[in-house]
C-alpha cells in the first residue's frame, strides 16, 4: 500500500475518499500541488472543486449507517466522581442547535471564531459546529494567558469567543471567563470588537445553586460541580450563557456543502520570529488523512474505546481527539483533568473504569509518570489495551520500555507517532502489529509520506545514521495550506530553505535498515513538554521587564519536561541582579504567554557572546547552560572573556 500511495498518490487516496459523502463528488484532477518556489508560489490542492462537510460525514453519515445510539464520547471530569456521556445521534442534535444559535448572531461561512474552552463536551459541540456551517475555528488552548488569547483573537480577526466559566484542573480552580474578559479588553484597546462571548456554565453556581448548595468553601480535593468559588464577571450586551441562547434552537441544520479547499481552521503554532502563525488545513484533506491516520496507526476496530489523552486546544486533541475517532465512529473520552490528580493512578484508573483498547499520550507524561512506583499502575486491570501511543517529542527509550513493560504488560504495541500542527496528521509512525519498531525511532513514513535527510547544501544523505535537515518531498492530503492571511509567510518558513522540499525544522537520521531517528529542533525552538515555544517570544516577553536590556533564551535539557527554557538576561546600566527579579521575570513569561512556558533558569548575563556582526551565538549559550566547557569553535566571537564571566554567573541549582 505504501508503494502504490507514492507512486500513484492521486489514485491512492481517491479510492479512499469513496468511504466519505461527497455533496458533488471529486472528479477534476485529485491532486495539484507546487512545491517547488523557483516555480512559483507554493500551492496545494486534493479534490479541488468537490464539495462535502466534515461534521456530516462524522455524525450524520455515521448516523445513517446505525451508529445513532453509540457513544461518541464519554467525558470524565476532573473530579473522579463527576462523568457524562454522548451519543452520536444526541452529538449531531447538540451540534444542529449550535450552529443554528451561531446562524443567528450573524455567523456566516468563512468568519472566524475563537474558541477557548476546558475539557467538557461543549467544546466538541462548538468546533462541529463551526465545521457544520463552515465557519472557520481557532481554538486557543485554556491554558494560554489573555495576552496570548487576544493575539490570536486580533491576528484572526474574530468577533466572537465561545468560553466557559472555569475549570478544575486538579486542586487548582481557573476562573477561564476571566482570562477571556481580560483578552477582550486588549482586543478592545487595539480597536477590535469581539462583539458575543458564549459562556458554557460549567462550574459557576446558578442562584438556584447558591441556595441549595451547602458547600464548605474550604473543601480539598475539591467538590463535584458546581463550586460557590468561582466568581464571574457579567458583561450585558456582550456575554451570553450557551444554556441560555441554546434553549428553543432547533436540532436540525443542514450542512453547509463546503469546497474541499475552503479553510476548515486554523491553529496557531510558535514560529521562530516570535509571533505565532496561524496554521491553516482545509475541509475535504484534512478528513481524508485525518481519518485515514487514525484507521491505521491506531489499527481502529468497532466497538473499541479509545483515549487521546491530548487537550483539544492542540492539533493532537482536533486530529485525534475529535476529528479522526468521529469519521471513523469511534468512542473516545474526553477528560477533563491531570493525570495526577487524585494521585499518579489516574490514567490507569480511566484505562480500567472505559474499558480502553487504545490510548494516546506524551512522553513528558510517560517520564512522569514512570517516577511513581509500579504499584500504581498495575493495581488497575489494563488488560483491554491493545495499542500504546506516544506524541509531541521524541521518546527515549527508558520511557518507551516502561511504558511496553509496565503499561502495556509487554501485551502492546507502541505506535511513536512523529508529526506536527503543520502536517495535519502523522506522518513517520509504526503500524501496530506490521512494523518491528526500535524504542526511540519514529521508524517508516505513513503512506503518501516521502521523508528526505538533506545536508546543509540541500543534498541528500544516504549515508546511515548521519544527522541532517528532516524534510518531505510531495504533499499528502492533510498537510497545511498556508498560513492565515500571510502565505508569504508559509512559503518562507517552509519551502525557502530547500526549494522543491517541505521543510519540518526537525533534525533526523536514518539508521542502517531505515529507520528515521527524529533528533529534535534544529530552529529556535524548544520543546516543553511537548509544546513547541519560540525561544525569540520568550525573549521578548523578558525584555519587557523595565529593567532588562536584552535576553537571550536557549534549551536546556530537562528529565520530565525533555527540554525546558534556559534565560540569560542583560539587564539596563545601573540594574542588579537578584534571585528576586529571576523570579519576577519567570512570572514576566507565565503572564504573558501562559504556565507551561514559565523558564526553570534565569541567570545575569552582564554581556552575551556575540560575533563581531553582533549575532548573539548560541550554541555557545547551549554549552554555558549545561555547564559544558568544551564550547567549540570561538574565532567569530568579538569578546572571548565573556565565556569566563557567564560560567561564573551560572545559578546553583543548573
Ligand atoms: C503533533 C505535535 C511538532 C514538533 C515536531 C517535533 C516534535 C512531535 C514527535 C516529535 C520526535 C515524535 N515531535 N512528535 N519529535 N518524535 N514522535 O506535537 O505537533 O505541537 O506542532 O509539535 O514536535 O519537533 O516538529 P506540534
Amino acid at each position: 500500500m505504501y508503494q502504490r500511495s507514492i507512486e500513484d498518490p492521486a489514485g491512492f487516496w481517491d479510492e479512499i475518499s469513496k468511504q466519505f459523502f461527497w455533496k458533488s463528488p471529486p472528479t477534476g484532477e485529485f491532486l495539484q500541488y507546487n512545491f517547488d518556489c523557483n516555480k512559483g508560489p507554493i500551492s496545494i490542492k486534493w479534490m479541488d472543486g468537490a464539495q462535502t462537510n466534515i461534521c456530516y460525514n462524522a455524525l450524520d453519515r455515521n448516523i445513517d449507517r446505525g451508529m445513532g445510539d453509540k457513544i461518541a464520547f464519554y467525558w470524565e471530569g476532573n473530579n473522579p466522581n463527576d462523568q457524562g456521556s454522548i451519543t452520536f445521534k444526541k452529538l449531531l442534535e447538540e451540534v444542529c442547535k449550535f450552529s443554528n444559535v451561531l446562524k443567528k448572531i450573524g455567523i456566516k461561512k468563512g468568519d472566524r471564531i475563537a474558541i477557548y474552552m476546558p475539557m467538557i463536551l461543549e467544546l466538541i459541540v462548538a468546533m462541529l459546529a463551526c465545521a457544520r456551517i463552515g465557519a472557520v475555528h481557532s481554538i486557543i488552548f485554556a491554558g494560554y494567558s489573555s495576552d496570548s488569547l487576544a493575539g490570536r483573537i486580533l491576528d484572526a480577526k474574530c468577533h466572537i469567543v465561545i468560553t466557559a466559566d472555569g475549570v478544575w484542573r486538579g486542586a487548582k480552580l481557573l476562573n477561564v471567563k476571566k482570562i477571556v474578559d481580560d483578552a477582550v479588553d486588549i482586543c478592545t484597546k487595539s480597536s477590535h470588537e469581539v462583539r458575543t462571548c458564549v459562556v458554557v456554565r460549567h462550574l459557576s453556581p446558578s442562584e438556584e445553586d447558591v441556595s441549595n448548595l451547602k458547600h464548605d468553601e474550604n473543601t480539598e480535593p475539591p467538590a463535584s460541580r458546581p463550586s460557590l468559588k468561582l466568581k464571574i464577571n457579567w458583561h450585558d450586551g456582550r456575554d451570553v450563557w450557551w444554556h441560555d441562547i441554546m434553549t428553543g434552537q432547533s436540532p436540525e441544520c443542514e450542512a453547509e456543502w463546503m469546497m474541499a479547499e475552503d479553510p476548515l481552521f486554523m491553529l496557531y503554532t510558535s514560529g521562530s520570529t516570535g509571533k505565532p502563525k496561524g496554521v491553516l488545513h482545509t475541509v475535504a484533506g484534512y478528513m481524508l488523512y485525518s481519518a485515514t491516520t487514525f484507521k491505521f496507526v491506531f489499527d481502529y476496530h468497532p466497538g473499541e474505546v479509545y483515549w487521546c489523552t491530548a487537550d483539544v486546544g492542540w492539533i493532537t486533541g482536533h486530529t485525534y481527539t475529535c476529528y479522526g475517532p468521529l469519521n471513523n465512529g469511534a468512542t473516545g473520552i474526553i477528560f477533563e483533568g491531570v493525570p495526577f490528580f487524585p494521585d499518579a493512578g489516574r490514567f490507569w484508573a480511566i484505562i480500567e473504569k472505559y474499558k480502553v483498547a487504545k490510548f494516546y499520550t506524551a512522553p513528558t507524561a510517560i517520564r512522569a509518570l514512570m517516577k511513581y512506583d509500579d504499584s500504581f499502575v498495575t493495581k488497575y486491570d489494563r488488560s483491554t489495551l491493545k495499542v500504546l501511543g506516544t506524541v509531541g517529542e521524541p521518546i527515549n527509550p527508558e520511557a518507551w520500555l516502561w511504558y511496553y513493560n509496565v503499561v502495556g504488560n509487554k501485551q502492546c504495541a507502541i505506535v511513536d507517532t512523529f508529526w506536527q500542527t503543520e502536517t495535519g496528521g502523522h506522518v513517520i509512525t509504526p503500524l501496530p502489529g506490521a512494523t518491528t519498531t526500535k524504542p526511540g525511532s519514529a521508524t517508516f513514513p505513513f503512506f503518501g509520506v516521502v521523508p528526505v535527510i538533506l545536508d546543509e547544501e540541500g543534498r541528500e544523505i544516504t549515508e546511515p545514521n548521519k544527522e541532517g535537515y528532516l524534510v518531505f518531498k510531495q504533499p499528502w492530503p492533510g498537510i497545511m495550506r498556508t498560513v492565515y492571511g500571510n502565505h508569504e509567510r508559509f512559503e518562507t518558513t517552509y519551502f525557502k530553505k530547500f526549494p522543491g522540499y517541505y521543510c519540518t525544522g526537525d533534525g533526523g537520521k536514518k539508521d542502517s535498515d531505515g529507520y528515521i531517528w527524529v533528533t529534535g529542533r534544529i530552529d529556535d525552538m524548544v520543546n516543553v513538554s511537548g509544546h513547541l515555544l519560540s525561544t525569540a517570544e520568550i525573549e521578548s516577553a523578558l525584555v519587557e521587564h523595565h529593567k532588562v536590556a536584552e535576553a537571550a533564551v536557549v534549551s536546556h535539557p530537562h528529565k520530565i519536561k525533555g527540554e525546558c527554557t534556559y534565560c540569560f538576561v542583560t539587564l539596563k546600566e545601573g540594574e542588579t541582579f537578584s534571585e528576586e527579579l529571576g523570579s519576577e521575570l519567570k512570572t514576566k513569561v507565565r503572564t504573558k504567554i501562559g504556565p507551561f512556558a514559565m523558564p526553570d533558569f534565569v541567570q545575569n548575563a552582564p554581556s552575551l557572546p556575540k560575533t563581531r556582526s553582533g549575532k548573539i551565538m548560541r550554541r555557545i549559550l547551549r554549552k554555558i547552560a549545561v555547564g559544558d566547557r568544551d564550547v567549540g569553535d570561538i574565532t567569530t566571537l568579538a569578546d572571548e572573556t565573556v565565556i569566563e564571566s557567564l560560567f561564573n554567573l551560572r545559578p546553583d541549582d543548573a
